[in-house]
């Protein structure tokens, strides 16, 4: 297992979208093991490949470490197949986006098809916070960040912040 290091915006690689994977292998276990660990480590309640660099469609979830019965989601090429007419509004955060949160609305209920970690097909539905979870997911694969869904003056204004926090970083770590 290893820990990732985590792409924030702005990052061209965040604005792409990801291929699907071919197959559950080795390959893809090792990066959905090693991304479960770099989430637990942020801490998140998901994350999507392309967060650590990885431009594959691969996500990540769990919404509660302490209920034991239902343990991490690993997904490879998650599809929502149905979402509710019904929205819910959530405040978001994004590991992308460190700091910034904003009010999402999205469907209240999605249903989501995918190959699990054993590449066997599943298909889930989900409510409250992991449909939102998994939809904000799914955005990261397409190259979409939840700031894409708020309005441009309240997105640029955050951007506009990010590069501000990376410049200033930068220059605390030139001066060291
Ligand atoms: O840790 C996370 N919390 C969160 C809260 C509300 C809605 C979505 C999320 S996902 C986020 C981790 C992350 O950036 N995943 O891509
Ligand atoms: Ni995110």
């Amino acid at each position: 297992m290893a820990l990732l290091p985590i792409l924030t915006a702005p990052d061209p690689r965040l604005k792409k979208k990801s291929d699907a994977v071919a197959s559950v292998d080795d390959e893809t276990r090792q990066l959905m093991d090693d991304m479960l660990e770099t989430m637990y480590a942020a801490p998140g309640i998901g994350l999507a490949a392309p967060q650590v660099g990885v431009l594959k469609r691969v996500i990540v979830l769990d919404i509660d470490r302490e209920d034991t019965k239902t343990g991490p989601l690993f997904m490879a090429n998650p599809e929502i197949v149905e979402a509710s007419d019904e929205d819910a509004v959530y405040e978001e955060g994004c590991l992308s986006v460190p700091e910034h949160y904003s009010d999402v609305v999205r469907p209240a209920r999605v249903t989501v098809r995918y190959l699990d970690r054993d590449g066997k097909r599943q298909e889930l539905a989900c409510e409250g916070l992991l449909a939102t979870c998994v939809q904000h997911e799914i955005d990261h694969l397409d190259g979409i960040l939840f700031i894409d869904h708020i309005s441009a003056l309240k997105r640029n204004m955050i951007l506009r912040k990010l590069l501000k926090a990376r410049k200033e970083k930068e220059r605390e770590e030139a001066d060291a």
